[in-house]
């Protein structure tokens, strides 16, 4: 469909107006919300991550497409509910305990939104604690962490000690990822996958639940 691929092409683009206006008007014609998401968001965020790990477009271009991505969510969530469609997993994120640096772990809020996922954001500086508590509260598999010190990456091993200290083990799985988080480091506190930037995030996300499905 035409107006789909416009849609798409807008939104790698970062046109938040055009983006906008096209979605209203693919709703006005009738097509689903559940086809416009999944035949124009998702496939212009999809592009758009491609290219962002390939440094072809750098971090202001894709907070204009996520900005336009999450305007044309808002437009498109009311219709998707009353589709009936599956509620969408959900995915606590934060930067851990002592920690101040929110911008990636904000990209990858961001990114995990627009590739569908409901994401619980809970801020910086987020106590072991509180990221179990949310999880539990909220239903949710999946926690992410972001560190950007290397005096505060120890704050994601207290999180996975304390997972399996309350026997959540194999439930709720760990995603990490900040400049000083390697593989290997997130391989030696027993965290579930390691994302070097936030479009792997996505990808993390993706087979984890698909593994524990
Ligand atoms: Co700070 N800071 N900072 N800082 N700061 C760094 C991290 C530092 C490397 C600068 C330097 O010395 N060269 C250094 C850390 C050294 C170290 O530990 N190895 C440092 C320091 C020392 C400090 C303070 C201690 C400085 C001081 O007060 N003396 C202090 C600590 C405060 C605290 O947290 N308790 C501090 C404070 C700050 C500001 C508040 C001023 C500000 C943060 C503002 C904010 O975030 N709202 C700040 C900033 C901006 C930086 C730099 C310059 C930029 C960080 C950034 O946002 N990058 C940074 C230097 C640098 O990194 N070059 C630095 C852009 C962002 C998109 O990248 O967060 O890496 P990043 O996210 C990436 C990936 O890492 C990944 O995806 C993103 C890309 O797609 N990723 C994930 C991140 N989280 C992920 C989670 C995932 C998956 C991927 O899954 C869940």
């Amino acid at each position: 469909m035409e107006i789909l691929t416009r849609i798409a092409e807008e939104l790698e683009l970062g046109d938040d107006e055009r983006v906008v206006s096209l979605t209203e008007e693919a709703l006005a014609a009738g097509i689903k919300a559940q086809e416009i998401l999944n035949g124009g968001l998702l496939v212009g965020m999809e592009a758009v991550g491609v290219k962002f790990r390939a440094h072809e477009v750098f971090l202001p271009d894709v907070l204009l497409t996520a900005k336009a991505m999450n305007l044309a969510l808002k437009l498109i969530e009311p219709t998707l509910i009353t589709e009936g469609a599956p509620e969408l997993d959900k995915v606590i994120i934060g930067t851990v305990r002592g920690d101040l640096h929110d911008i990636g772990k904000n990209l990858v809020g961001i990114m995990l939104r627009g590739a569908g996922f409901k994401v619980i954001d809970l801020g910086k500086d987020v106590s072991p604690e509180r990221f179990i508590k949310t999880a539990r509260e909220e239903g949710a598999r999946i926690i992410g962490m972001s560190a950007l010190l290397t005096t505060t990456m120890v704050g994601m091993k207290d999180v996975i000690d304390l997972i399996n200290a309350e026997g959540l083990s194999g439930k709720l799985l760990t995603v990490v990822g900040g400049a000083p988080v390697s593989e290997e480091y997130a391989r030696k506190i027993g965290a579930d996958a390691y994302a070097f930037d936030a479009s792997r995030a996505i990808d993390c996300v993706r087979d984890l639940l698909a593994q524990s499905a």
